[in-house]
């Protein structure tokens, strides 16, 4: 269900007229620094020596994996657009 949930979502989508704004990723702890819904999903998933917080390494595990699930197109970068969805996704999945 989550996956054809997953799938709907992931609808093409057509070429953009603008570039990505985020074509140079942020340091990746950064990334979940900056939002608290990304912090949690990477500590809930990524944490891997459950001590509730990110180390430099597991911020990076966290950061390609959340790229991975954002990246709809696999264009290799995460636009404004596929960030916000993969946000919601990761929203309505807790
Ligand atoms: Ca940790
Ligand atoms: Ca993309």
């Amino acid at each position: 269900m989550l996956a054809l949930l997953l799938f709907a979502s992931a609808a093409p989508v057509l070429a953009q007229a603008t570039p990505a704004s985020l074509k140079t990723p942020p340091p990746a702890l950064g990334l979940f620094e900056r939002d608290w819904v990304l912090m949690n999903w990477a500590l809930k998933y990524y944490d891997a020596n459950r001590d509730i917080l990110l180390q430099p390494d597991e911020a990076q595990a966290a950061a390609d994996a959340f790229r991975k699930l954002a990246d709809k197109d696999s264009d290799g970068r995460v636009t404004p657009q596929e960030y916000r969805s993969a946000r919601a996704d990761i929203l309505s999945h807790d």
